[in-house]
């Protein structure tokens, strides 16, 4: 088992126990827009582990739904932006509060939606609650009347305000954290929010959204609007109501919504925050240690089944210890345990649906006519997974990044050797994937980490240790070029980009008259 340490397996177990239990199955989604009349038809969301088991149902916003979404969401904005930002951190807050109290509940819906295991439940109930309390902590630091230095007799300020209307489109594998971090950001900054979740995850985006109600976002100035990207997003991203757009999600899919923004011939310029894929790398030198180089390089290629973006891809290892990782490297994927998230002893869940699967498979199947070295296999108990969309994690052993030509978002590794005199070359062929998220460096030279550090165009980097799990307001996450817009999530820079800035500056000296009795602030 890949070793998860947790303070006491005692509560534990227990919470384990209450989330299986809690799993009742039978939820449901369906728009949550005031005033909106008939959705369409209803749709069984059914368990990754096991096809077999309908864990709940879901409807449809249709575009009259999305229209009244929008102009409910344009009327309410401008109350909430009015609404002291103290009041609107307090809400945050509540439902930070309240999703902790009901973390069996929200996990169990993560494990029978989408397949979380039950670490990976606690993390994303805990990242949400992050969100909720650090984007409320900004809010309180930012949207204060800022005054700014000026020359005597002129008095200046600075304060930001909502841009309007937000439309948030989160993905399905974190179907609560980034789908509350998103909304939280938002609102925090004044906005209304039109969220659409990703379609594999409704029904853990419409508990949020109803939790987010009940700790007192009023239900006009967050609303949810389940669908598909071809008439839910696309009706929202051309609307020139929507003032700015917050995604995370492929890179193509970026692409799509910043040509239907750049199309509008109406309403504002729209932002778009934008967070993407990734090709990442962990770099090892013979320095490191190969015990913990392995260690890392499989958290971090397979823990969430390799759902991350900021999961580790590839594995550039310098030749003198390739041979003695490789073969660590097979003894440990052979300890792995796939099967059932919701078992403690499971490793390794199933990815999100068929077609998750399918584009694994074809991977593998590329990789064997790539000339490709197999490594290894996981194993996987035939009865656990015969029903479910696993996906057995793997290993190969690669000439070049540039067998890789795009993302595999699974439990996919690559191994590729390097020598001494390459290490600048190695950098420059991450580089030159375009993407930019993560890259893990193992070595025992702070020389090396710091040449690496300088030359490398990622967004975080991680040394000697795993490269995923950003921790909010420790560990900004967000990347560059392919992999997204910036600012990073969950650092200091990002609710800025959720507000519009206004500078005022008054004459005060005495032909200012009366605007030089203006209280600034
Ligand atoms: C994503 O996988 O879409 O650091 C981004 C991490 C997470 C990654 C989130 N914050 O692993």
């Amino acid at each position: 088992s890949m070793g998860i340490n947790l303070a006491n397996d005692n509560e534990l177990r227990a919470l384990a126990d209450h989330m299986n239990a809690a799993g009742s199955g039978d939820w449901t989604a369906i728009p949550l827009v005031p005033g909106a009349s008939a959705v369409g038809d209803s749709i069984a969301v059914t368990n990754p582990a096991d096809r077999r088991e309908v864990v709940g149902h879901w409807k449809a916003a249709d575009s009259a739904t999305v229209e009244r979404a929008l102009a409910n969401a344009v009327a309410a904005q401008p109350g909430w932006d009015a609404t002291p930002v103290d009041v609107r951190a307090k809400a945050l807050e509540r439902a930070a509060t309240l999703l902790e109290e009901r973390m069996p509940d929200f996990m169990a819906m993560c494990t029978k939606e989408a397949g979380k295991t039950i670490p990976d439940g606690i993390a994303e109930v805990r990242e949400a609650v992050d969100f909720l309390r650090y984007y409320a902590h900004e809010a309180r630091k930012h949207f204060v009347v800022e005054q700014l230095p000026g020359p005597t007799g002129e008095a200046n300020s600075l304060q930001l305000a909502g841009r309007g209307v937000f439309a948030c489109i989160s993905p399905w594998n974190f179907p609560l954290a980034i789908f509350i971090g998103q909304i939280a950001a938002a609102l925090a900054a004044g906005n209304s929010v039109i969220a659409k979740p990703a379609e594999q995850t409704n029904l853990v985006g419409y508990a949020a959204v109803k939790l987010m109600h009940e700790a007192g976002v009023p239900v006009d100035v967050l609303q949810f609007v389940p669908g598909d990207g071809a008439t839910v997003g696309a009706a929202l991203t051309a609307d020139p109501r929507v003032a700015g757009v917050c995604f995370t999600g492929s890179t193509d899919t970026a692409r799509l919504i910043n040509r239907a923004l750049a199309a509008r011939d109406a309403g504002p310029i729209a932002t778009l925050i934008a967070e993407t894929g990734g090709q990442n790398a962990m770099i090892a030198d013979s320095s490191s240690l190969p015990e913990q180089v392995v260690k890392d390089a499989m958290g971090s290629a397979f823990t969430s089944a390799g759902q991350r973006c900021s999961a580790a891809r590839v594995l550039l290892v310098q030749e003198d210890i390739a041979d003695k990782v490789i073969s660590m490297l097979a003894g440990a994927m052979a300890e792995l345990k796939v099967g059932n998230p919701g078992l403690l002893s499971t490793d390794v869940g199933p990815v999100i649906d068929n077609d998750a699967k399918c584009l694994l498979d074809d991977h593998a199947t590329r990789m064997s006519s790539a000339s490709a070295k197999h490594i290894a296999t996981a194993q996987m108990d035939a009865d656990d997974t015969a029903h479910g969309n696993f996906f057995a994690p793997v290993a190969w052993e690669l000439a070049s990044i540039d067998q890789l030509t795009r993302e595999n978002f699974g439990p996919a590794l690559h191994v590729i050797r390097w020598k001494a005199d390459e290490l600048d070359h190695v950098v420059d062929t991450i580089n030159a994937t375009g993407f930019g998220l993560t890259l893990g460096i193992h070595s025992r030279i702070d020389a090396t980490i710091e040449r690496i550090v300088s030359r490398a165009k990622v967004g975080n980097i991680y040394v000697n240790r795993n490269q995923i799990g950003a921790v909010v307001g420790v560990q900004p996450f967000g990347g560059q070029g392919l992999s997204g817009t910036g600012p990073k999530a969950g650092g200091p820079h990002y609710l800025p980009r959720f507000a519009t800035e206004k500078t005022v500056t008054v004459n005060t000296t005495a032909a200012g008259g009366n605007a030089s009795l203006l209280t600034l602030g």
